[in-house]
């Protein structure tokens, strides 16, 4: 059929200089014969009409459409199929016959215009709806276009920005933001935030902003220089930041960068037991603990082994992986755990761990059981030794440390401490709920997703109970019958340094279960950001107290973490597209860097 219309298209010129005296045959028909001609061609051109942006996309090569319609949708062609054919084969044979060939030919092309667009749908209800951009639906996962997410998306980008706009006014290259008095405080002398921030600006498509950093990068980084740096942080937001957008962006710059970091850092591991110093002076190569100990912290130690092994892929030199892997050696070993959980201290002469007896999942031991499981994922889940001290201190937490509030029953984990359970909580505990779904989501027991919920679900309260809806640093839980509030917060606690755990664990929950209750609580959370840290003059702050709406007390600080973590996982909650950094093929690391899981080599 459709070459038989072509073939009346390509005579169209032809017989148009051919009929020019069938004009006089128009006047013949009869007015009701030319009236319905002319609706038959006013009706086609406004279908043509509206059919033509979407026609014209779909000839520069855009995708096609998804309907958002819930009705049963026919395309053009299939409608033209169905019965409109017929119908103008019956209109034309009844009243066209007399007509010129002009008129037939102009009739058969709008016919055949309409006919070739795919892109133009027809509801039922006989509606037109431009569908030629892909933007509904979740063909590829992304969000709906009137979603709320979608908008959030671009509120998170905007938080970016803002940041951003601090950062580059008034701490350019410096490493962290003091937005209130316009100034920066330097920890490391590194431009620790441009350096955290740099792969968020690249998940989040903020173009200008990371060829800026990127020639920042390029020009200005120098590694060469006499600082003392702390081993963990600087592994987890430099060495982690720069492989992941090595990663990311494919340019070696950052691979460069990241190989001179991740070498001039290995002098920490010069030690009597192999357990590394906690503090580095990467100019001189030389290492030492701080100053009024010889201890290093357990989960510093045990944090820095996704990147190191990294590092040793990459470069295919094996001394950065054998380094941190002797230090799970020699954790894997050591007396002094209870049932699977670490003490918060390991002496770096004897390698044994110190201050025993107290067991915590906040601050000191937190990322070592993150990196249990994330080394495995990492490492195609063939080391079997990290899995099974994973599923083992779980067990110990589920034991030791899980305990429920009254009066709601809020399940949280607490302290021990010399066998004594405290019911204290830090945020930072709240990476659990996430770290619980990823081991869930490979495969380990299906009650781990359980309790990843229940927590969830106490590290929201955590914010929501509060009067500016943030969380403290720390809370404690009533136990005892009678209480009348679940959360107390000690004077010293009440604290909030922007970070990410929570919004992180919620971009894991609703990645893994799809369940859009956990997008609507980041959001809520993102707004109490937006109403209580944010510096109207760029950046956000740190606040010492959350219980005050009225004065929640600035502290002038914007962590790096904010840029690298916080917003990062914001907009990874909001985006529905499962495909933005697959959890299936990156492993974050404990800063929220993403890095490959190793492809399978058996
Ligand atoms: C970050 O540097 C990392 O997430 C680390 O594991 C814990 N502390 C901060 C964020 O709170």
């Amino acid at each position: 059929m459709l070459d038989q219309y072509a073939i009346a298209a390509l005579n169209l010129s032809f017989s148009c200089s051919k009929d020019f005296s069938n004009t006089k045959k128009w006047k013949q028909l009869s007015r009701l014969q030319r009236s319905l001609i002319l609706l038959i061609f006013v009706l086609l051109f406004i279908c043509g009409i509206a059919s033509y942006p979407s026609f014209t996309e779909h000839l520069r090569g855009k995708t096609p459409f998804v309907s958002y319609e819930s009705e049963p949708l026919v395309s053009c062609q299939n409608l033209l199929k169905a019965g409109v054919t017929e119908w103008i084969k019956y209109l034309l044979s009844k009243y066209v016959h007399k007509a010129n060939n002009l008129i037939f030919h102009l009739t058969i092309i709008c016919a055949i215009s309409l006919f070739m667009n795919p892109l133009v749908t027809f509801s039922w209800r006989g509606a037109v709806i431009d569908t030629g951009e892909a933007t509904e639906g979740t063909k590829n996962g992304e969000n709906k276009e009137d979603s709320p997410a979608n908008h959030w998306l671009e509120a998170v980008r905007e938080a970016f920005r803002h940041a951003w706009k601090g950062y580059k006014e008034s701490a350019w290259g410096h490493d962290e933001l003091r937005p209130m008095s316009k100034s920066y405080s330097e920890w490391f002398g590194l431009g620790l935030t441009l350096i955290d921030a740099l792969d968020t600006m690249w998940i989040l498509e903020l173009k200008e902003e990371f060829e800026e950093a990127k020639s920042w990068v390029a020009t200005e980084l120098s590694f060469n220089k006499n600082v003392d740096v702390n081993l963990f942080e600087s592994t987890i937001r430099i060495l982690g930041g720069l492989l992941s957008t090595y990663h990311l962006t494919g340019d070696t710059l950052f691979l460069d960068k990241a190989k001179d970091i991740g070498y001039r850092l290995m002098p920490a591991f010069n030690t009597p037991s192999k357990i590394p110093y906690s503090d580095v002076n990467i100019g001189k190569g030389t290492a030492h603990p701080p100053r009024w100990t010889s201890d290093s912290t357990v989960a510093e130690v045990t944090s820095i082994q996704l990147e190191f092994r990294e590092l040793s892929r990459l470069t295919q030199e094996p001394q950065y992986q054998a380094a941190v892997a002797e230090v799970m050696m020699q954790v894997h070993k050591l007396d002094g755990k209870l049932d699977g959980l670490v003490p918060m201290f390991i002496n770096t002469n004897n390698g044994q761990f110190t201050h025993q007896g107290i067991y915590t999942l906040g601050a000191r031991a937190d990322s070592y059981y993150e990196y249990l499981l994330k080394q495995w994922i990492q490492g195609g889940k063939k080391e079997n030794q990290l899995l099974e001290d994973y599923l083992q201190a779980i067990e110990g937490v589920k034991k030791n440390l899980l305990q429920k509030s009254s009066p709601n029953g809020l399940t949280f984990v607490g302290e021990l401490s010399h066998g004594q359970f405290s019911p204290k909580m830090d945020h930072l505990v709240c990476f659990l709920p996430g770290t619980l779904a990823l081991g869930a989501h490979n495969g380990l027991p299906a009650d781990h997703m359980d309790l990843a919920k229940e927590l969830m679900e106490t590290c929201y309260q955590m914010y929501i109970q509060m009067e500016t809806g943030l969380s403290p640093e720390i809370v404690h839980f009533n136990m005892h019958q009678g209480s009348t509030r679940d959360i107390e917060v000690k004077l010293a606690d009440r604290h909030n340094l922007l970070r990410p755990e929570t919004v992180e664990s919620l971009f894991y929950l609703h990645r893994l279960t799809n369940d859009h209750k956990y997008q609507d609580w980041g959001w809520e959370i993102l707004q109490n950001f937006e109403k209580y840290t944010k510096v109207s003059s760029g950046g956000y702050t740190s606040i010492n107290n959350v219980r005050d709406p009225e004065y929640p007390s600035p502290r002038d600080k914007m962590e790096s973490f904010f840029l690298g973590e916080t917003l990062k996982y914001f907009y990874l909650l909001f985006s529905n597209n499962t495909n933005l950094i697959s959890l299936d093929q990156y492993v974050f690391n404990t800063e929220a860097h993403p890095l490959p899981i190793w492809p399978s080599t058996a």
